[in-house]
């Protein structure tokens, strides 16, 4: 191939990578993640944690294909870890004491996404021989997070993946998951078995399917209580999996699904309606909009308010059923529409939806990452379609026809936006100075805040089992996306970062020197926030448990032009932000220190201590106090090397932005031909969305077929068979942690490994 636009970027890209470049606005590859980025959390300030759906992925692990890996985030690099059970599409959490959960996800599977080879009694996979995985819509899988100077070959690093011990009590695959202020882990609805949306078409048994559907909640830890129905799942049946589900302030959660809202109480299972979704624009999966909870502030007397944005408004029937749409999503353009809903609003009025100024283009699958600096960024995704996969639709019955292989979405959109909550309407997104990335990111990939402020992007891969050759392929290379604020030359590094959190209670100190800042103290000092940032757990568009809360404080500008911030503790309420782990983050005009993690809360699931807020010392000023730091921008490379190509290349964030947009211009030109070699079939090649170019229609080339990949499962609701023997009934071990039986030392009630799953390996 001659040299292209794209190979251009492409070196530029991997320029930038080798030399660790930081250019604000860009979007850099940051290696391999072994198995594809279907799942990911934050463990430590060093580790992110990559979880896949069983596939015949080439890293191997015990004998079998890996479908977890663990990514170093100084060297880039991953390393497998073993799961035993196929966490396909399941949902996670973190806990109190900054340890991890999975919950769910389908059963065993084989080569081709084929049921495993050793069946359970209602004929999915208790087990493959190949993939040499287990079936996972049960487990509840534990994860604590280690650092590179621990043993990761130690058990206690290593997944916990053994649902004889410890697994749900109904199967779920798609379940929502939000912690309550206890950091009780509130699991909602799935599929029992899987599909593209949650019914049989008519939808005759808008409960259960005929056993397809699980329209209940349980709790992990359980708290004894037999999972129960949700009346909301009936109601929104259908499109109903992976429910946007957020604690407010009352202890009641805002739940939205199809394009209904609600309030519920998960103690009491009340339901309190909100209004439906203005348009019916569906925010859920396979619709997938970005959906996120906007900062907690002061200012806004941390009073919750979530944003949703694209996703898709297809009519009823469009949707279809388990088996795949009735249209070719492809071709149906995914949603701009923005709503903002405050479910609890602080002066008691009535919760309403209200408008919000549109995306800068559709997207399904877009991502919403909260940053430090109070925005909000969006990646990933694309302009037309939904999420999932499949074989066929209504409309395209045969493999060999479907114009995007597997994909139900295409245009992926490369260039991410920002959303700021506090301009004003009509202004509040931007995308100028943003990179486009070459690597579209459709279903299956992720999102996730770093420590250092920067964005890992991974995963897509919109295909049933590994597909390097298809359209939009497997896909294994991570990025870094590098928001603005990576345009400064000084970065503010405080001192006096707490371990802790609490609710309530006595302030404490940070000191920012000199040295972290530019110009005068005081507005310095004024344009200071402290940021506790959760970064969540990601899959499919979400990042479940995220959340972004700034902190009370005051300050005392010094002489020596340190700046001590005196900064109050979360607010006496764990409702707003879960127990669990964090980034705190130092944001001097705009431009964030890096993250240190901390716990919220006491470390330990339990009505969380709270004490009154303290009140916080009169901030003191002094004129003539100065920060040292260089000041402005560097407009590029921000790496104390100095050296590096990009630097080079790109003089100042105005010629960066001149550079996207010659790209930009020429991707115009290639990607039309390259749309045109989509059409044809041709693999390997797919359109950006940055362009607008006009379609031009070619004659689909012929494929061979395959295993469908939403099988039609009208299936009985019998529990899926655990180990090799069919015989064994997964439902006698749920909870065993909880139940005495099989567990050394364990007793309900004591808190002594009650709920620990790696007790009994000790
Ligand atoms: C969405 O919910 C409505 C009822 O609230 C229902 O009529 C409709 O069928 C649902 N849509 C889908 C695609 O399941
Ligand atoms: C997206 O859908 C629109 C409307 O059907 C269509 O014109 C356009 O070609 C589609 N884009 C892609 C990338 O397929
Ligand atoms: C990969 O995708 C292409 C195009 O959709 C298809 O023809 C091929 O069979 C797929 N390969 C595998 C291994 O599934
Ligand atoms: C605070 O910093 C932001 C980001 O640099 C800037 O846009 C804003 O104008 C500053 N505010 C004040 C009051 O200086
Ligand atoms: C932030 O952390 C990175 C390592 O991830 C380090 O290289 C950098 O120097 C740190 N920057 C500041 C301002 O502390
Ligand atoms: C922030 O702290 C100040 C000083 O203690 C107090 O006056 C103010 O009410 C606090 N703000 C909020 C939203 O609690
Ligand atoms: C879904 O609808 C299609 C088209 O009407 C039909 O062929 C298929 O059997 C249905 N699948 C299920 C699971 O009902
Ligand atoms: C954290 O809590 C979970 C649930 O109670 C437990 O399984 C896990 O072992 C704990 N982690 C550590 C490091 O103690
Ligand atoms: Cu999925």
């Amino acid at each position: 191939m001659l040299i292209s636009p794209l190979s251009l970027l492409a070196l530029w890209l991997a320029t930038a990578s080798e030399t660790r470049a930081q250019t604000a606005g860009s979007i850099v590859e940051a290696g391999d993640t072994l198995v594809s980025a279907m799942m990911m959390f934050l463990g430590n300030e060093e580790k992110v944690y990559i979880i896949d759906k069983v596939e015949g992925n080439a890293a191997q692990i015990n004998g079998h294909a890996a479908s977890a890996a663990v990514w170093d985030i100084n060297s880039r690099t991953a390393e497998v870890m073993n799961l035993v059970t196929n966490a396909f599409c399941a949902s996670g959490m973190h806990l109190p004491n900054g340890s991890y959960a999975t919950f769910g996800g389908n059963g065993a599977i084989g080569p081709g996404g084929n049921i495993g080879s050793q069946r359970n009694a209602a004929g999915s996979g208790a087990y493959d021989d190949t993939y040499q995985d287990y079936d996972g819509t049960k487990s509840i899988r534990v994860l604590n997070p280690c650092t590179s100077s621990d043993n990761f070959d130690s058990t206690q690093c290593q997944w916990f993946d053994d649902p004889a011990v410890l697994s749900m009590q109904k199967q779920r695959w798609y379940s929502a998951a939000e912690p309550m202020a206890d950091g009780t882990v509130v699991l909602i609805g799935g599929f029992v078995n899987g599909g593209y949306i949650n019914r049989n078409y008519p939808n005759t048994d808008p409960a259960y399917e005929g056993g397809a559907a699980e329209p209940t909640y349980e709790f992990y830890p359980s708290n004894g209580q037999a999972p129960q129905v949700m009346q909301f799942m009936i109601k929104t049946s259908g499109l109903n999996a992976y429910a946007h589900t957020f604690n407010m302030p009352s202890g009641k959660m805002l739940v939205q699904a199809n394009y209904s809202t609600m309030l519920w109480d998960p103690k009491t299972n009340t339901e309190y309606p909100l209004p439906d979704m203005p348009g019916n624009v569906v925010r859920v999966y396979p619709a997938s909009g970005a959906v996120a909870m906007l900062p907690l502030t002061p200012a806004n007397n941390w009073t919750p308010t979530v944003l949703f944005c694209g996703g898709s408004d297809m009519n009823d029937e469009q949707w279809g059923n388990y088996s795949f749409p009735n249209i070719d999503t492809w071709d149906y353009p995914a949603s701009k529409d923005c709503q903002r809903m405050t479910a609890e609003p602080e002066d008691g009025s009535t919760p309403a939806y209200e408008q919000d100024d549109d995306m800068l283009e559709g997207r399904t699958m877009g991502q919403f990452i909260a940053l430090p600096d109070g925005t909000m960024l969006v990646v990933n995704g694309g302009i037309n379609g939904t999420a999932g996969y499949s074989t066929a639709t209504t409309e395209t019955p045969n493999y060999g026809d479907m114009p995007f292989g597997m994909s139900l979405a295409s245009g992926p959109v490369g260039t991410p936006a920002i959303y700021n909550p506090n301009a004003p309407k009509g202004s509040r997104w931007s995308n100028a100075g943003l990179g486009t990335s070459d690597i579209a990111r459709l279903y299956h990939s992720s999102a996730l805040l770093l420590p250092d402020a920067s964005v890992i992007i991974a995963g897509s891969n919109p295909n049933v089992d590994v597909n390097l050759s298809t359209i939009f392929p497997t896909q294994y290379k991570a990025e870094i996306f590098y928001p603005p604020y990576f345009a400064a030359k000084t970065r503010p590094v405080p001192s006096g970062m707490p371990k802790t959190i609490s609710y309530g209670g006595d302030y404490f100190d940070i000191t920012i020197p000199a040295s972290s800042y530019s110009g005068s103290a005081n507005d310095a000092a004024d344009n200071t926030t402290v940021m506790l940032m959760r970064p969540g757990w990601t899959t499919h568009a979400m990042n479940m448990g995220q959340r972004a809360m700034q902190l009370n404080n005051t300050y005392t500008v010094n002489s020596d032009g340190s700046i001590v911030l005196h900064v109050a503790q979360a607010p006496p309420n764990a409702n707003l932000f879960q127990p669990g782990p964090a980034l705190l983050f130092v944001v001097v005009d705009g431009i964030p220190s890096n993250g240190t993690m901390l716990t919220v809360g006491n470390g330990q699931i339990g009505t969380q201590p709270t004490s009154a807020a303290s009140t916080l010392p009169t901030s003191v000023r002094l004129d003539s106090a100065k920060g040292s730091g260089e000041g402005g921008s560097n407009g590029g490379d921000s790496t104390s090397s100095g050296s590096t190509h990009t630097g080079a290349i790109i003089g100042g964030i105005v010629a960066a932005i001149a550079v996207v947009g010659v790209i930009g211009a020429l991707f115009g030109i290639c990607m039309a031909r390259r749309r045109r070699a989509a059409r044809t079939g041709t693999s390997g090649a797919y359109a950006m969305s940055s362009t607008g170019a006009s379609l031009p229609l070619g004659q689909p080339g012929p494929r061979t077929s395959d295993s469908s990949a939403f099988m039609p499962l009208k299936q009985d609701n019998s529990s899926m068979a655990w180990g090799n023997q069919s015989s064994t009934n997964l439902a006698d071990h749920h909870y065993r942690d909880e139940t005495n039986s099989g567990y050394a030392g364990s007793s309900y009630g004591q808190p002594s490994g009650e709920y620990d799953p790696y007790y009994q390996r000790r």
